[in-house]
């Protein structure tokens, strides 16, 4: 299967070796460095004072806004044609995350991000550089194969000692989430309908590090207003409006997903 038939039958494209060595080295060098330097608030619902790995090594929510080298592979253009190969059309830019995942860390539960942002008309991509080899062992990506093709479906309440969200998504019958073992280096690309998550890291020793950005596609009007500004890829910004916090199933905040049916309040940032 080449790149558009795979994305177009499963929802994610994995590209070996996007990244190279030295630079993957360079985003982690830089990360590690941002971590002791100047940790970012610990969110999620995680007591900073707390034993909770998290605590020390909290994901860091849009880096691009303040951090260059955040925004050089946000805007990098070896991703801008995957992306471009698989949409088959111009992609903006919206968001970027790093996640540490260290020893024992918990993972994120299973979740759809056009949850999260609202992207219409069209949708959300995800590039994910791996920044370490992530395997079973260190609570690689899983992803849901074909599932980009199900709509948004409804949270349900997450097991806490495995997942740093307070929910996830019960799979309908038939589908089925398989690990995404990678290397340093390694981009995966996947659509914002796709259901994934990760599990916990079960290493004792071992770091699962990854630079996360988010894509949507050029026919976008709106989107969530959580992650403006939106920018081209030669680094302009892009005006659209504020997508619908509400959906069916519950209501995006800055502090996560409000579940309608109210007994869930997660107390998540962003995705
Ligand atoms: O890195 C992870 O464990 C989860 C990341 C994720 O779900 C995302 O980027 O949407």
């Amino acid at each position: 299967m080449d790149r558009r038939q795979a994305w177009e039958a499963q929802g994610f494209w994995l590209e070996k070796a996007l990244i190279s060595p030295a630079e993957v080295e360079e985003i982690r060098t830089h990360f590690m460095a941002w971590n002791d330097e100047r940790r970012s608030a610990v969110a999620d619902g995680i007591d900073p004072s707390s034993s909770d790995p998290l605590a020390r090594y909290p994901r860091v929510m849009h880096p691009h806004r303040v951090d260059d080298l955040s925004k050089r592979f946000l805007l990098d253009e070896r991703i801008r044609d995957v992306l471009v190969n698989l949409l088959g059309e111009e992609p903006l830019a919206a968001q970027t995350m790093v996640y540490f995942k260290p020893p024992q860390a918990r993972g994120q539960a299973l979740h759809q991000d056009q949850a999260y942002l609202r992207v219409s008309p069209g949708t959300c991509v995800a590039a994910w550089i791996a920044l370490d080899p992530c395997d079973e062992e260190n609570g690689c990506m899983e992803v849901v194969p074909g599932s980009h093709k199900l709509p948004l479906l409804c949270p349900v309440e997450a097991d806490l000692s495995k997942s740093f969200v307070n929910t996830t998504l019960e799979l309908p019958p038939g589908y089925k989430a398989v690990p995404a073992i990678m290397e340093p280096g390694d981009v995966l690309f996947f659509h914002g309908n796709l259901i994934h998550g990760s599990g916990p890291n079960e290493s004792l020793t071992r770091f699962r590090r990854a630079h996360i950005a988010h894509y949507i596609t050029a026919e976008a009007k709106e989107v969530w207003t959580g992650y403006k500004p939106i920018l081209r890829f030669n680094g302009e910004g892009v005006e659209l409006n504020d997508a619908e916090a509400g959906g069916t199933c519950g209501k995006v905040t800055e502090s996560g997903i409000e579940m309608v049916a109210g007994h869930l309040t997660a107390p998540n940032s962003l995705h």
